[in-house]
């Protein structure tokens, strides 16, 4: 059946932009939230000399000690990670304590100086985000009163691993009491940097499930049931390039990225958006 019109549930829009553009997707976020548009795709958002050097250091010997494997014994989804994410894992299945993250986020600045030297990846992703958001300030939220959330996490999939279908509402999570209140918690937006894309596989596929919707297809696993997704649901894979940003409605869509294929890993930086209930500004954090 190729009519998509056939395929069930919510319809999925994506748009792209080059970075040096913004300014025609400037509403991009506020559709996205108001659930109008699926996501955006800035092409080129890491120009080659940010993401070149980081590539070259993140598969060096010298890191080698800096990753973390927070999904240990998860056949097929072990991911590896510089920095913690405010989400469940396989090790953490309620996500981390606010100590743990806190820990977690103080070594954020050491562990990006390692991977970009001098250069400022958290400075152009607020560019490129604020740009999303009509130049309003884009930042970490702050995290107590001299602390920020981590403004982003390091990850690896190795050749062979995925990440399963899921979507991304980890509000209730105990970490998110340190979550400023005046920011909207109706859905969470994910966003990341595509810094060395897969020979092959390694694709983020949307579908038109919510992860609110009823009934949704479940394994005997618990898992969500993947081959149902991919026979029934409207499905968009996203073309995403070495240096491309996507921002996406991941608190509402089911997403996952497919295994990759070939001999290196695929490489991104990235986390989760969302802004004030008053639109005045934007935070993000991993
Ligand atoms: O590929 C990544 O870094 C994360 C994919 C994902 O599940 C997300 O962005 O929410
Ligand atoms: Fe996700």
């Amino acid at each position: 059946m190729t009519d998509s019109s056939a395929r069930e549930g919510h319809p999925i829009d994506f748009h792209t932009v080059h970075a040096d553009a913004l300014a025609e997707q400037r509403d991009a976020i506020e559709a996205i939230y108001a659930g109008q548009r699926s996501g955006v795709i800035v092409r080129g958002a890491f120009p080659e000399s940010l993401r070149a050097p980081a590539v070259e250091r993140l598969q060096s010997d010298a890191l080698v000690d800096a990753w973390d494997e927070p999904n240990a014994g998860m056949t097929g989804g072990e991911i590896r990670t510089i920095g913690d994410a405010a989400t469940p894992t396989f090790t953490h299945l309620r996500g981390p304590s606010i100590d743990f993250y806190d820990a977690s986020a103080a070594a954020f600045a050491e562990n990006t100086r390692r991977i970009f030297g001098d250069a400022d990846p958290v400075a152009r992703v607020s560019h490129v985000l604020s740009g999303l958001f009509g130049g309003r300030p884009a930042g970490p939220p702050a995290f107590d009163a001299e602390k920020t959330w981590s403004p982003c996490n390091y990850r690896a999939l190795d050749p062979g691993e995925q990440i399963y279908s899921h979507h991304d509402n980890h509000f209730g999570l105990e970490v998110y009491q340190r979550m400023p209140a005046d920011l909207d918690r109706s859905t969470a937006l994910s966003w990341f940097v595509t810094l060395q894309a897969p020979d092959a596989g390694g694709e983020l596929v949307v579908y038109g499930l919510w992860g609110s919707d009823p009934n949704p297809p479940m394994l005997p696993t618990r898992f969500l049931d993947t081959a149902a997704l991919e026979a029934r649901f409207h499905k968009h894979t996203c073309d995403l390039r070495d240096g491309d940003l996507v921002v996406f409605d991941a608190g509402r869509y089911v997403h996952r990225v497919t295994p990759v294929q070939g001999d290196r890993p695929r490489l991104t930086l990235g986390g989760f958006l969302t802004i004030a209930q008053d639109r005045s500004r934007l935070a993000f954090w991993a």
